[in-house]
């Protein structure tokens, strides 16, 4: 195929794909940081990087920020070194997972003092969401227990809900709190929000602003996140999706990496959903590049969603109906695995192109030199969170 039909083209052209501030700083596993020369020192510096990855992709608007690893003097200043380099401040994260007061719980804990200090921590976010215009704040909770009869489940679900009534009632109308699930880590026995359903039952007794965060990576593996993707959608609480890929558990890794037959079914689900270029689901990607050059990194994670979203939208609805009514499985699986074994490469490239764009961005950062003058630069480059 050389071109794209101009509904695939239009869909396209309306994409935006949040990137996560902390995806250019270093990061690792728990046993080597591998640092990069040129990683950025500071908030704005990752900004800076983050709009590299829109100016040759035109894909990536927004940058999420992480409280406390972003945090600045003035936001405000913040905020218009982003628009200078065309983009925007998006999402605002919460962390209640480096404090010794959270060992056993933040949101969840037993001790009224330390959940009234998780509590100040993201009403201390929501101050930053309106200095910075950001809409979403989005809470990932590290809580649960290792041990059975370690903790009282029922109870700690009971103190969830009041602690993030206590957070939504404070949002502006304008914001939406949302709230990830991940099923396993750090805690290994329970986890107080594991899944996609005690998302869901937490934030549907909150109200309209809250909604779920799905995370692709946070799965068991041989979970049909699709499935999941859809049901949300169909809810109308799909808030926003978390992309990366994993081959084990929370990989963090470049998302279509390990599995992009996964990322076309749920991406297909996404538009079938109405989910697609809809403002109320937002897409994100939570990554984290140990070994790869960070922002070459963030350009092929957009490019892949970009990629798999232009193959889901060539499935032939029709055909697929018609063959999903009359019982013929052969007919309708092969009109789902012909869009998503079309080669759309070509006609993005010659589409870019017409567009003022690159047409391959790869190619185009990595003559730019953008990487070499950065590691000329900037000395002394931040490890990107975990464990900083
Ligand atoms: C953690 O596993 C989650 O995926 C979080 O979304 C995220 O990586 C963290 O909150 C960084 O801000
Ligand atoms: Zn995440
Ligand atoms: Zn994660």
């Amino acid at each position: 195929m050389s071109t794209l039909p101009d509904t695939v083209l239009s869909e396209l052209e309306l994409q935006a794909i949040e990137l996560p501030s902390w995806a250019f700083g270093n990061s690792g596993t728990r046993f080597k940081v591998f640092g990069t020369p040129g990683t950025p020192r500071d908030p704005f510096e990752k900004i800076a990087d983050a709009a590299q990855v829109n100016t040759y992709t035109a894909l990536a608007p927004t940058v999420a920020l992480h409280i406390p690893w972003d945090k600045v003097e003035d936001y405000d200043v913040l905020r218009k070194h982003a628009e200078d380099l065309g983009v925007a401040l998006g999402t605002i994260n919460s962390n209640t997972f480096q404090d010794d007061d959270y060992k056993f719980g933040a949101l969840t804990h037993e001790d009224a003092a330390v959940r009234r200090k998780a509590i100040d921590h993201h009403f201390e976010c929501i101050d930053i969401m309106h200095a910075t215009g950001s809409r979403d704040l989005k809470i990932w909770l590290a809580e649960g227990s290792n041990y059975p009869g370690q903790a009282d489940l029922r109870g700690r679900q009971d103190r969830l809900n009041e602690s993030l009534r206590t957070i939504y009632e404070r949002l502006g109308d304008d914001q939406r709190l949302v709230l990830e699930y991940k099923f396993f880590e750090p805690a290994f026995y329970h986890t107080d929000v594991p899944d996609w359903g005690t998302s869901y039952a937490q934030v549907s007794t909150l109200g309209d602003k809250a909604m779920v965060c799905l995370d692709t990576g946070h799965h068991a593996p041989g979970t049909n996140i699709e499935f999941i993707v859809m049901q949300l959608l169909r809810l109308g609480k799909l808030g926003s999706f978390d992309f990366n890929s994993r081959f084990y558990a929370d990989d963090d890794l470049i998302v279509g990496a390990a599995d992009p037959f996964q990322l076309f079914r749920i991406l297909f689900e996404v538009a079938r959903g109405g989910g697609l270029n809809n403002p109320d689901v937002a897409f994100m990607l939570d990554q984290c590049h140990n070994v790869e050059d960070k922002i070459p990194g963030q350009i092929r994670s957009v490019l892949n969603v970009q990629e798999m979203t232009a193959r889901a939208l060539l499935v032939d609805a029709e055909a697929l109906r018609a063959a999903q009514v009359s019982g013929d499985v052969l007919a309708a699986n092969a009109v789902f695995m012909d869009a998503f074994y079309t080669d759309v490469r070509p006609a993005l490239a010659e589409w870019r192109e017409s567009r003022g764009l690159p047409a391959d961005p790869m190619a185009a950062f990595a003559a730019s030199g953008y990487l070499q003058q950065i590691a000329a630069d900037r000395v002394g480059g931040v490890q990107a969170g975990w464990g900083a």
